[in-house]
């Protein structure tokens, strides 16, 4: 697997490089809407930490990415009125991961309403 490469585009709006809808943060987290909504709120949650993948960060770090993403997931039901929420990750090219840093997508769900593709 390659290594983290800090040049990728959620590297960069962590460092403040560029814009982001911002949702949440803590000492661990950022959250914020994806540009490419496949849901109302389509909300992404990312480590702080520099981590490529779920295959590539300590059981420590996510542990904090799980905490970020419990928060969002119960929040965006709330927020967003969703019947339901989906949660995805992708890790390396195989499962179709495009963006090199750590992200879980948080979606929200409602009966009957596809997932945008
Ligand atoms: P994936 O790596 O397959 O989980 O997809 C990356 C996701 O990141 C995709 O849903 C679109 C989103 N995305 C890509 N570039 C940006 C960006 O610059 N800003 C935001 N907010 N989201 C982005």
């Amino acid at each position: 697997m390659p290594a983290y490469d800090s040049n990728n585009v959620f590297a960069k709006i962590l460092r403040g490089e560029f814009p982001c809808y911002k949702v949440y943060e803590d000492d661990h987290v950022l959250a914020f809407l994806d540009i490419m909504p496949r849901a109302p709120g389509h909300t992404l949650v990312i480590p702080k930490a520099p981590a490529r993948n779920i295959l590539d960060i300590s059981a420590d770090d996510f542990a904090h990415v799980a905490r970020g993403t419990h928060k969002i997931a119960r929040a965006a039901m709330t927020a967003f009125k969703a019947d339901g929420i989906t949660i995805q990750q992708f890790s390396e090219p195989a499962s179709g991961q495009v963006v090199y840093h750590l992200h879980m997508h948080v979606m929200p769900r409602y009966d009957g309403v596809a997932l945008l593709p």
